[in-house]
Formats: C-alpha cells, sequence, structure tokens
C-alpha cells in the first residue's frame, strides 16, 4: 500500500515560503542554514539568509512525502547526538521479566534491567545473581522468567523521588527492587501466602509500603482444595510489603498481608494527600467463577462478567498496620495475615460498587478522587474520598456474602463520565485533566476533572473533551509523575497492545507500538510524535521521571565495590594483590581486570577443586566495562568500573577453557583473555 503524503505544496509561493509559513519556522530555519541549491525546480523566492536553508527541507519533506504534521513531529522528538532527554520513562518488559529504560521524547532505548530472568549481556544470573533470581523459586521448581507488569519509582511526600524503582512479577508474585543509584536488581521477595499477583507494585506516597494485589483467586499459601469449594476455601489477598529505605531493601519482618474474598483482584492504588493511608483495589469476578467448560459451565470469562457490579476495595491501610502492629494476625506460612474477619470487625476494608468488570483504579493528583474504569462500560466512574468517609461513618452500607460492608453507590458516586469502549486505565496531567486508555476503541480520551479543578475547564466539570486514536489496543498510558501528586503535562506514552501494520512484519509474532503523544497543548489539542516498536518484551506499564531527578553513578564509588552490600567488599580482589591460593578446601583466585589484561591471566586447579573466583575491574573511567566468560562453564559476567564480584563452581571438567572479556573493551580487547586449566 503507497501511503500518499496528507500535504502538497500550494503553488505560486515557492515550495520553500510555503513550508515555512505551514511550519511557521522562518526563524528556525533562517538560524540554523546556510544557503540551499538543492532540486527545487520552481523558482525560489530571493535567496536571502532568512529563508536560504528552506530548499533542502522541502525537498527531503517531498521526497519522504512528509506532511507538516510529520515534520513538527519529527522537530518536537528529535535529539541531537550527544544530547540528552529530558525524560526517562521505566517500562515493564511484560514476560521478558525484565525493565526497559527509555528516553523522553526520543524513545531511544537507553537499557534493560535484569530482573526476574538472566540476561547475558549484563551478565545478570551467570552466576552471581542466581540467588537473587531464584529467591522466589517454588519449593521444588527454580524459575527463570516472570511476568513484570507494573514499575513504581520511590516517592517521598507524593512525588517521585527517583532513588528506587519496583516492580512485580505476576506470574509467581514477586516484587523486585532495583537501585536506582546503579540500575540493578537488589532484591526479591516472594510472597509466600499466593502464587500471582497483579495488583503490584504501588507505593504509598513517602514508599513506606510497596502494594502488592494478588489476582486469581486460591487457598492461601500454596495450598489445594477441591475448586467446588471456591467460595469457602479459596482467598484473595493483599500484600504490605515494608520498605527500609535506608537499607534500599523490603523488611519482610514488618511486612503483613490482608485476607479478601476470592474476587479476582484487579490493581490497587494508594491514596496522597487527603486519601493518604488509605489504599483502593478492584476486583472483577465477584461472581467468583471457576469455569469448567468442559463439563457445561459457563467458560471463566463468561461466568466473571454477568453481574452488572463488582467491588472497589476500600481499604483503611493505617488501621490494618496498627492491627499488625498489635498482633491482630494469624501466621500463614510464617507469614502475618490479617483475617477478614478482623478486617471487617475492626473497619479495616469496605467495598464500593463499580460497573462492569473494571480494571483500572486510579487516583487523582490531589487525592480526593478515585477512577474506576470498567471494561464492559463506556464510562468511568468518580468516587469521592470524602463521600467515602461519609458513608462509612454514617454506616451507608449492606453486607456482601462474606460479611464486607458494600457502600451506597449512589451516596459515594461524585460523576461517570462517558468516554468510550473498553476504558482501563485513567492518568493526571498538570492543567486538570484525566486521559483515560481506551482498548476496543483504540484511542486515549482526554476530559476534565471537576471538584477543584474545575476552574481550569471552560468546557465544564466531567467532559470529554477530545479523542485521538492510537495504534492499536491500547493498555496502560503514562504521563511524567502521571499517578503522584505533581503530574508533568508534556507527553503521554500509550502502550499499545498490538501493532498490525505500523512496522515491517517480523515474521508471526510483532513488536507492541509505544507511541508517543504531545499533550502540552490543552483543549482538543494532542499529536501522535512519534512509534517505538518495542520488539523486546511486551511492557505493560511504564512510569516516567523528570532525568534531572535521577543521579545515577558514573562507576561505582571505590575500586573493589560490593553492588551488593553497597560498600567495598572487604575480601574483593585489589591491584597489586592479585594472587591463586589454597585454604579451607578450595581454591581462591584473586583476579584484576584492567584495559587489556586479567592478572591472573593463567589459573591452573584439579579437576574436583571448588574454586572461588574474586575479580574486580579496577579502573576508574566512566564506561571502562569489562565482561569475562569462561568458555565450557556458563560463567558470564558483567564488571563495570570498579565493581566486584566473586562466583563459586566446581570444576568438574577436566580440560583447558580459555577465557577472555566479552565487551569490546580496547585496542587490545581480543587479547584480554587467558587459560583456566582443569588437571586430569
Ligand atoms: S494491567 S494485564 Cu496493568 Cu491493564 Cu496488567
Ligand atoms: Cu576488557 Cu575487552
Amino acid at each position: 500500500m503507497k501511503v500518499q503524503p496528507a500535504w502538497t505544496f500550494p503553488t505560486g509561493t515557492g515550495k520553500r515560503g510555503a513550508l515555512a509559513v505551514l511550519l511557521g519556522l522562518t526563524t528556525v530555519l533562517g538560524a540554523c542554514s546556510k544557503s540551499s541549491d538543492l532540486d527545487d525546480d520552481t523558482p525560489a523566492p530571493a535567496k536571502s539568509s532568512s529563508t536560504g536553508g528552506g530548499d533542502s527541507i522541502q525537498a527531503i519533506a517531498k521526497e519522504r512525502g512528509l506532511s507538516p504534521d510529520d515534520i513538527t513531529a519529527a522537530l518536537k522528538t528529535y535529539t541531537p547526538s550527544g544530547t540528552h532527554d529530558p525524560y526517562i520513562m521505566f517500562a515493564s518488559g511484560g514476560h521478558s521479566g525484565q525493565v526497559f529504560a527509555i528516553g523522553v521524547p526520543s524513545m531511544r532505548i537507553l537499557r534493560s534491567i535484569g530482573v526476574f530472568t538472566p540476561e547475558p549481556w549484563q551478565g545478570w544470573g551467570y552466576p552471581v545473581e542466581k540467588d537473587i533470581i531464584s529467591a522466589g523459586d517454588s519449593d521444588t521448581t527454580p524459575l527463570t522468567w516472570g511476568d513484570s507488569h507494573h514499575p513504581a519509582i520511590s516517592q517521598t511526600n507524593a512525588e517521585y523521588d527517583g532513588q528506587f524503582l519496583f516492580i512485580n512479577d505476576k506470574a509467581n508474585a514477586r516484587v523486585a527492587v532495583i537501585d536506582l543509584k546503579d540500575w540493578m536488581t537488589k532484591q526479591i521477595v516472594k510472597n509466600p501466602i499466593i502464587l500471582n499477583d497483579h495488583g503490584g507494585t504501588m507505593v504509598t506516597p513517602n514508599t513506606d509500603y510497596i502494594i502488592e494485589g494478588g489476582q486469581y483467586g486460591a487457598p492461601l499459601g500454596w495450598s489445594y482444595a477441591s475448586i467446588d469449594d471456591y467460595q469457602k476455601s479459596y482467598r484473595g489477598a493483599v500484600t504490605f510489603w515494608k520498605f527500609d529505605r535506608a537499607k534500599g531493601r523490603i523488611d519482610v519482618d514488618q511486612s503483613f498481608a490482608m485476607e479478601l474474598p476470592p474476587y479476582g483482584q484487579d490493581l490497587f492504588m494508594s491514596g496522597r494527600l487527603v486519601s493518604d493511608g488509605w489504599v483502593f483495589g478492584n476486583s472483577f469476578n465477584t461472581e467468583m467463577a471457576t469455569g469448567g467448560d468442559l463439563e457445561g459451565k459457563p467458560p471463566m470469562e463468561a461466568g466473571a462478567s454477568q453481574r452488572d457490579m463488582d467491588y472497589m476495595h476500600i481499604i483503611n491501610l493505617k488501621a490494618a498496620e496498627a492491627d499488625f502492629k498489635a498482633g491482630k494476625f494469624e501466621k500463614m506460612k510464617g507469614f502475618p495475615v490479617i483475617r477478614l474477619t478482623t478486617a471487617i470487625q475492626d473497619g479495616l476494608l469496605y467495598f464500593a460498587p463499580e460497573p462492569k468488570s473494571p480494571h483500572g483504579v486510579d487516583v487523582s493528583p490531589k487525592g480526593e478522587f478515585i477512577v474506576a474504569s470498567g471494561k464492559l462500560d463506556p464510562h468511568v466512574t468518580v468516587y469521592s474520598f470524602a463521600k467515602i468517609q461519609q458513608a462509612i461513618k454514617d454506616k451507608k452500607s449492606t453486607p456482601d456474602v462474606f460479611g464486607v460492608p458494600v457502600l451506597d453507590y449512589d451516596s459515594i458516586k461524585e460523576a461517570q463520565v462517558e468516554v468510550g469502549l473498553g476504558p482501563l486505565h485513567t492518568q493526571f496531567d498538570d492543567k486538570g485533566y484525566a486521559y483515560t486508555s481506551l482498548f476496543l476503541d483504540s484511542m486515549v480520551a482526554r476530559w476534565t476533572l471537576g471538584g477543584n479543578y474545575s476552574s481550569l475547564h471552560p468546557e465544564g466539570p466531567w467532559k470529554v473533551v477530545t479523542k485521538i486514536p492510537v495504534q492499536y489496543n491500547v493498555g496502560h498510558i503514562c504521563i511524567p509523575g502521571g499517578d503522584t501528586a505533581k503530574p508533568d503535562g508534556k507527553y503521554l506514552v500509550s502502550l499499545n497492545k498490538w501493532s498490525i501494520d505500523r512496522f515491517f512484519p517480523t515474521g508471526p509474532l510483532l513488536p507492541q507500538n509505544l507511541q508517543l503523544i504531545d499533550i502540552s497543548q490543552g483543549g482538543d489539542k494532542m499529536q501522535i510524535l512519534y512509534d517505538l516498536p518495542m520488539g523486546i518484551g511486551e511492557p505493560h506499564y511504564a512510569q516516567m521521571i523528570s532525568a534531572d531527578k535521577l543521579k545515577p553513578y558514573t562507576v561505582y564509588p571505590e575500586i573493589g565495590w560490593d553492588v551488593n552490600s553497597g560498600k567495598v567488599d572487604p575480601d574483593a580482589a585489589l591491584p597489586g594483590k592479585e594472587r591463586i591460593e589454597r585454604r579451607d578446601g578450595a581454591v581462591h583466585v584473586y583476579m584484576t581486570a584492567v584495559r587489556s589484561h586479567f592478572r591472573p591471566d593463567q589459573v591452573v586447579v584439579n579437576k574436583g577443586d571448588k574454586v572461588v573466583w574474586h575479580i574486580t575491574n579496577v579502573e576508574r573511567t566512566q564506561d571502562a566495562t569489562h565482561g569475562f566468560a569462561i568458555s565450557g562453564y556458563n560463567i558470564n559476567l558483567s564488571i563495570e568500573p570498579g565493581r566486584a564480584e566473586t562466583f563459586t563452581f566446581v570444576a568438574d571438567r577436566s580440560g583447558v577453557f580459555p577465557f577472555y572479556c566479552t565487551e569490546f573493551c580496547s585496542a587490545l580487547h581480543l587479547e584480554m583473555a587467558g587459560y583456566l586449566l582443569v588437571k586430569p
């Protein structure tokens, strides 16, 4: 299919003049270009220095079939070599198990971060971080992948602080902590009572807790119960992982869970400012459908979408924390769980009816509204936190089958906004607009918030202002700070699930399409600027932060740095002290790496020896990373400047095994090698 340029040159004015007029670019062109002499066959206006470069842009635009909109989009995203992006977006990798960092607006992929899946380029899991990855192993099965879904940047006072990044693994109910000083995963915790999660990770406004909601109802603690006993024996849960910021780790001993009905909990979101201390979550299977299609029962998805209303979960986290500290919990697999009966009795849990198979639950910047999207309802429903509090006080509720108070819908509803088909997720900007992704419509709707935001809108409150088509099947959307008290309304990224005709078909498996949209102007103006094909994973959600809030190391602070403890390893290999010694029944190798050699470059052991190998990159130069690989032993490390690593293996195969540096680090990179000799 040939694409026609949407725009042709007006006649009579000369292409260059027309282009400049259309783009309003006269001064830009004049300021940065020399006079041109390109293949323009219309008489050019007088060659003055103010319009001198127009011909070349015009010729390129013509040749490439670019419209004025294309050209403005290019100008808004082009990031000249050597300049940096003002925003960094962290996107989950879906079932690749990783996280991707992307510069915005250039949409250049800057890095992947190994999390739940071993990743050879970073040496992630070969063999050093195996213990971190395997922290979530189920009793018998080693895990080598995850389904990363929702990244969360740590917050201070309900704003991103750029210190840590958290992410969940839906497949195995794990939560990972990434330190944004070196962009490395430091910890993975496995939820001991649930097998999968979805409503994670979201953080409370000062990152006291990382929230992890479960998803599919199951007997808690990985136990067995007949599916016929679903209502009696199956449960949902939400877990509050306590974060110790000073240590940069989750403090498992201060963490707890709350038992919930088996309603298919979905996303969770923390309240903030006026709703600080409260947490909101969705559910989509209050029908408690269990499938059984072979037995003639309704299939899962039909069974789970029969009722008009499901329940938004409203949790008083402050009160739950007090109950936990008062010991009002039971231990399950050694993990504290506040039982459902306690949650009901102590007023920790309320429900709000929400139409129909809801998915996203999002809190407005100042925390006063909660927006729920029903996938099968063309509206988003907006609840007022103040009204929720009033209804709780007035006991305007009736119990559900488990006894959880269901608040009166009409008393707590603030508004319903008809946004379109398949609403999923909502983000907010700095101009009082909300944006909701529409999966079925393949659009993003911009609508006005009411309440305190009303004065910002001549259009009136709770009104759709415009919708922009995206390509195609959008899931999450991401605005810098779009889920914080301080959103920044310049860009929106639409994380589309299908890309169909957008790129050259890469076989039957196509990339995802992340589309960058300019939302800097209000009203009905939104413009798609760029398509980023993501061919290395399936991002679900992303969070974007102003780059100046990130303060990463350029090299590790000192030579011999242990990336896990965050200080110098007392047993690190150091320059001048390289050696091989036998002690405690093992061979200890102390090796340094520097351009362009390893010292020692010969290591001789006996077959069957246990080898403890310490290696330190002693470089102080930024980007002087060395790799380290031993052929035949599946050993592969990335050692950034200053970093010290230790790995252990049994030399169970005799032979001669070259080791070499895998990063093209210097002119003599190929010579950066040596031999491991294992004597029979
Ligand atoms: S969600 S399917 Cu975040 Cu829309 Cu996971
Ligand atoms: Cu070091 Cu190549």
